[in-house]
């Protein structure tokens, strides 16, 4: 595992600072800068990336957690850290949402133990949708990725519905055309859909997300169902996914890399695996079989400059999508899993 951060920085810094630059703003985005705390709280990005180096070293699936509870918070109703909301007696909240039964409890630890850190030294003042967009950042660059700065200055949601991520999270057997309404829906392009499924270059997926690919998949012969495994999955893949699985119906926290040959690095190999066949998901492999999505793919798999750069661009974006920087929508939270009124809806 890498963690030459500070080289990522001085490597990408140029790059990312004129993409920043780029950007068009909304007015909501507009009160963001990414020097936001250098009065309240000048330390907070170096805070939050110590107790990140640390939580990664001790446990590698962080970053992967991390990330996805990242791309989970800001897909449903915006980056304001609602997914990190406990349900209470009171209220359930969008961690309860079956499509969330997966978010790892590594990666809420490591922003609990990030926000303690900062309420030592500045109390009250990061929001905890800040320190999770910058958390997902670092760890990107960590584990191989680019680094890119962020506008900071986003406030914490004052609400967080379970039935939500259901409606706005993707799943694993939606077709290309899905994929890309549903990203659309939320104004991101085809080529930034393509750029952000990279993330899957880390961490892992349970095998009931894939399960039809290699035990039941039904392709229509002469009028009949016949229980197949995917033709577009590699047989080598699909024969050792099989064995993995095997119990995976009474043991359902079975899981596999989505990235076969490096799960732990954030490099491009993702792209390269779609060509050879070796996507876990649906979702993955399908963007190598789509004439929309294909292009992108190979130009990713060929270049891995183009997809960091491409990568940090529409993370970015993602990170602006939907925020709350006006006093009434939004709160600092002084612990991420609570608003500071107490449970509500
Ligand atoms: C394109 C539509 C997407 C679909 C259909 C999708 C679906 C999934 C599914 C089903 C899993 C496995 C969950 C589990 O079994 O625990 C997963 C894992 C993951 N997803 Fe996505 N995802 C999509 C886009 C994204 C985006 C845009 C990001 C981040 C920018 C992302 C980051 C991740 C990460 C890092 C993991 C691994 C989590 C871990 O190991 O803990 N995904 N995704
Ligand atoms: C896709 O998956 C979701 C959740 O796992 C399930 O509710 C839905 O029925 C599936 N749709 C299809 C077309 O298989
Ligand atoms: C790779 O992509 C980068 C960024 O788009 C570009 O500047 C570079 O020329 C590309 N390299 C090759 C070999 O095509
Ligand atoms: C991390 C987390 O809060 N996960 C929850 C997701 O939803 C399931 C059930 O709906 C809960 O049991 C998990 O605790």
């Amino acid at each position: 595992m890498k963690l030459n951060m500070d080289t990522h920085l001085v490597v990408h810094a140029l790059l990312a600072t004129a993409a920043v630059a780029a950007l068009r703003l909304e007015p909501a985005e507009a009160r963001m800068s990414t020097d936001y705390y250098s009065k309240t709280c000048p330390r907070a990005e170096r805070i939050i990336a110590d107790v990140l180096v640390q939580k990664q070293i001790s446990n590698p699936t962080t970053a992967a957690g991390v990330l996805r509870l990242f791309f989970h918070d800001c897909f449903v109703g915006g980056c304001d850290a609602s997914v990190l909301v406990a349900s209470t007696a009171a209220a359930r909240s969008e961690r309860d949402a079956d499509v969330n039964q997966s978010l790892p409890g590594d990666a809420f630890e490591a922003v609990a133990r990030a926000k303690a850190a900062l309420e030592l030294e500045c109390p009250g003042v990061v929001s905890c949708a800040d320190l999770l967009a910058v958390a997902a950042r670092d760890l990107v660059t960590m584990t191989g990725g680019p680094f890119y700065p962020l506008r900071l200055g986003r406030k914490d949601g004052l609400s967080s519905s379970p039935a939500a991520p259901d409606a706005e999270i993707p799943h694993s057997n939606l077709t290309v055309s899905r994929l890309v309404a549903v990203f659309a829906a939320k104004g991101f392009t085809v080529q930034e859909l393509v750029a952000l499924s990279g993330a899957h270059t880390l961490g892992f997926s349970h095998c009931k997300e894939f399960a039809t690919r290699i035990y039941n998949y039904r392709r229509r012969k002469g009028g009949a169902a016949v229980p197949h495994v995917d033709p577009t999955m590699n047989p080598a893949l699909a024969k050792r996914l099989q064995d993995a699985c095997r119990d995976y119906r009474r043991d359902p926290t079975i899981a596999a890399f989505n990235d076969v040959m490096t799960p732990g690095k954030f490099d491009n190999m993702y792209f390269v695996n779609l060509r050879r066949g070796l996507g876990l998901l649906g979702t993955d492999q399908e963007l190598w079989g789509d004439a929309r999505t294909r292009p992108h793919v190979e130009r990713y798999a060929a270049n891995e400059t183009a997809f960091f750069a491409d990568f940090a661009r529409a993370i970015q974006k993602l990170s602006h999508y939907g925020v709350k920087t006006g006093g009434k929508n939004g709160e600092v939270r002084r612990r991420c899993d609570a608003y500071n009124g107490g449970p509500r809806g």
